[in-house]
């Protein structure tokens, strides 16, 4: 019998999982033994995918893949798989097209996200908008794909839909940035009534003191609707000599008032530490973009792009992921207001 509760998503009882190892000493997260499960050269032109989110759809999966092209700039492709775990991708990037069904592609596009609302299935990703910004597009088929409005001017990155309106609008968090290799971040929530105007932004969290996120944070998977609030994994990256270094972290964000953060934990959950984290076209770089779960099980699987080149699974539970944020949980006063100034 599980202590807390998966809400309002699908049991996946095809999902992909593996029993907890062994000599965990840390955060109770343990990767696939196959890992990375999408190698290098995958598709004919693209040389690496990373940073990728995917989902079930119709008893199997789906995804958007960032995948890095022969001539360096990033596009998203479409990916199938039965189990998660072994994916073919379409030969041509996601063909975008514009309301008037005018093809619109952008200049480059990278770090999707995928997060269905009400029935249509919504694509989120950074962009070129005359500086680095957030782009969006919509399906219901996985056919077509109509790019909407762009929700913010530069400079902003790190998108992430929640998977229901909450208090009646969308809700987005994202991080403004610059267009390089950002020496700052917190996260910000804004609202929409249609996917077209957003406001109403505020502060849900920032960097920390901890070293592993004291230089930015930023959205990763699209957050989970658990009977404890929203379970929100996420990036904090910590500065070296040897540059940066991207680890997961986990909280948990008030239900009907997402900008507060109730439980955030201290430690990290997930650290690059494989070969194929640690080593790669940027070494030390873990990820997050999307998760499967299973609310029957509470069983989820955590996808993340490893060393800008591969795309890795992790596993937990809901039970013992919450019980790891709320006993190591820090929050600061930041993190707990409204998140307006
Ligand atoms: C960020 C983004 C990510 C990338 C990370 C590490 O700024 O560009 O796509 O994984 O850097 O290179």
């Amino acid at each position: 019998m599980s202590k807390y509760k998966i809400i309002g998503a699908p049991a996946v009882p095809n999902m992909p999982w593996q029993d907890q190892p062994e000599g965990i000493t840390g955060a109770p997260i343990w990767r696939y033994t196959e890992n990375p499960i999408i190698d290098r050269n995958p598709v004919e032109g693209v040389a690496r995918i990373f940073n990728s989110a995917v989902m079930p759809y119709e008893g199997k999966f789906i995804g958007v893949f960032r995948g890095e092209q022969t001539d360096g700039i990033p596009f998203i492709y479409l990916g199938r798989s039965d189990d998660a775990i072994h994916w073919t991708f379409d030969k041509n990037k996601i063909p975008f097209v514009d309301e008037d069904g005018n093809e619109f592609m952008p200049r480059y596009a990278y770090d999707p996200r995928l997060v269905e609302v009400e029935g249509v299935y919504y694509l989120i990703w950074c962009q070129d908008a005359y500086g680095a910004s957030i782009g969006m597009a919509k399906t219901t088929d996985f056919k077509t794909f109509t790019r909407i409005e762009n929700p913010f001017i530069p400079f902003n990155r790190n998108a992430v839909l929640f998977p229901r309106k909450v208090n009646g609008t969308y809700k987005l968090l994202s991080r403004p940035s610059d267009s390089g290799h950002t020496p700052f971040g917190d996260i910000f929530i804004s609202e929409s009534p249609d996917m077209v105007y957003w406001g109403k932004h505020r502060h849900v969290m920032g960097r920390n003191p901890e070293w592993w996120q004291s230089v930015k944070i930023g959205g990763g998977a699209a957050p989970i609707e658990t009977s404890e609030g929203w379970l929100l994994f996420y990036h904090g990256v910590t500065g070296t000599c040897n540059g940066l270094v991207y680890s997961i972290g986990g909280a948990i964000l008030d239900i009907d008032e997402p900008s507060i953060v109730k439980y955030r934990c201290k430690n990290f959950l997930l650290t690059p530490e494989k070969w194929y984290e640690e080593r790669g076209f940027v070494p030390n770089v873990c990820f997050p973009c999307a998760t499967i779960h299973d609310a029957d099980t509470g069983r989820i699987a955590i996808y993340y792009g490893a060393a800008d080149s591969y795309v890795g699974v992790a596993f937990t539970t809901l039970d013992q992921i919450i019980d790891y944020i709320k006993d190591n949980s820090v929050v600061r006063e930041e993190d707990t207001e409204i998140g307006k100034r």
